[in-house]
């Protein structure tokens, strides 16, 4: 693989990671100019013998009788349908470099996708019919290969037990990870945003750097499930980090597991383990003890429930003034390890408010209102001022 990028004058572009990869490619005996791995690679190309894949919207049908595949990476000879086992690479030449969208054969899933390579420009993978689909065989997509910025959009299902490994540092969208590990070495995986929510559940998650990532998850709207193996260990105290790296005071910018539609205020990215919920809300679908669970949510859904209400109040009263290695389900929602007045103010400000279809918590506002006196905005204070109290004095029978 690494003779085929050289051939194209482009191995500046790769990665030290790509390099690391390919060599080890290249020592266990992948053939040069043709293959990756020991799989063939087949460029899209809509304008058959002529040179390059066809101009910079390189719009076609992905199936196996269509002619949108060369074998040549220059795109000049004539071309063929897809042929299971090999490699997808976004494009023959180089002048596909717009947005453009294939669509996928209606009949069944396309076999034997041995990993996807987008090179320059931004394609998206359309669903031709209900039974479309890709069949991954080789986990790794590569988004930026030759320019850093190219993406790909998917959206149809991934199929196949392999997993999914995102690598190269350009943007990968799609709707749920497939069956098997989930690897993200460089560069942004995004679920799209989605309505309703979608759920993704894998067995393992891996970001570059770990508990210092280099590169992003981004669940945009949605639900995420590491169902790891019993008896572990969680996942949760790098998740925990990955989430606090992403949202770097707010802005949601850090690398880590991050949500595009999050702010300071008001959205966010909770996070779990299943065992510490009381119970797991209808969005994570049937888990074990041994998950973690990450959603997009408020800040103040300390359950995750997906609204913030008096359960959540709760959990913040029970464990306010805790000085250090607080979660999220501690009621630590800026992912600082403090449960202060700073997640309070967080807490109140999305009071009765829902992130979804769950809908606000009217029974909540009522209970909370024979609590508390009016107006509201001092009731808050009253009740911060209250809540340090208790802490001060826990363990004192005199405290009131
Ligand atoms: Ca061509
Ligand atoms: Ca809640
Ligand atoms: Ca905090």
């Amino acid at each position: 693989m690494h003779c085929v990028a050289r051939s194209r004058g482009r191995f500046r572009a790769i990665t030290v990671f790509h390099r690391v990869w390919l060599l080890a490619f290249a020592a266990s005996g992948a053939a040069c100019s043709s293959a990756w791995g020991g799989f063939p690679l087949l460029y899209w190309d809509v304008n058959g013998a002529a040179p390059g894949a066809g101009g910079p919207v390189a719009t076609g049908v992905w199936s196996a009788v269509a002619p949108n595949w060369s074998a040549a990476p220059g795109g000049g000879v004539p071309t063929a349908g897809w042929a299971a086992g090999s490699t997808a690479v976004f494009s023959a030449g180089a002048d596909a470099v717009g947005a453009f969208t294939v669509t996928l054969g209606p009949a069944a899933p396309i076999p034997g996708v041995a990993g996807m390579i987008v090179e320059e420009g931004a394609v998206t993978i359309a669903s031709g019919g209900a039974a479309s689909g890709l069949t991954l065989t080789f986990p790794t997509i590569i988004t930026g290969f030759v320019v850093p910025a190219a993406s790909a959009t998917i959206e149809t299902p991934l199929l196949g037990t392999v997993g999914l490994t995102k690598a190269g540092p350009g943007m990968l969208t799609i709707d749920t990870a497939p069956s098997g590990p989930l690897t993200v070495t460089a560069g942004r995986l995004r679920f799209a945003a989605s309505t309703p929510p979608t759920l993704t559940v894998v067995p393992s998650l891996a970001i570059a750097g770990g508990a210092a990532p280099v590169a992003t998850l981004d669940i945009t709207n949605n639900a995420f499930v590491v169902d790891y193996a019993p008896p572990g260990p969680s996942p949760l105290p790098v998740i925990a980090a990955q989430i606090d790296s992403a949202h770097a005071g707010g802005s949601w910018l850090g690398p880590g597991i991050t949500t595009s539609l999050g702010n300071a205020i008001n959205f966010a990215v909770g996070y779990a383990e299943a065992a510490d919920l009381a119970t797991v809300p209808p969005i994570f679908g049937t888990v074990d003890a041994t998950a973690v669970l990450i959603r997009f949510t408020r800040y103040g859904d300390a359950n995750l429930s997906g609204s913030v209400g008096l359960a959540d109040f709760d959990r913040l009263a029970a464990n306010f003034g805790t000085a250090a290695g607080a979660m999220w389900v501690d009621a630590d929602f800026n992912y600082d390890g403090i449960v202060n007045l700073g997640d309070f103010n967080l807490l109140a400000a999305n009071f009765g408010l829902s992130v979804g279809p769950e809908g606000p918590a009217p029974a909540d506002w009522s209970r909370l209102a024979a609590a508390v006196p009016e107006p509201a905005s001092l009731a808050w204070l009253a009740l911060a001022a209250t809540l340090l109290v208790p802490r001060t004095c826990r363990g004192s029978r005199r405290c009131g």
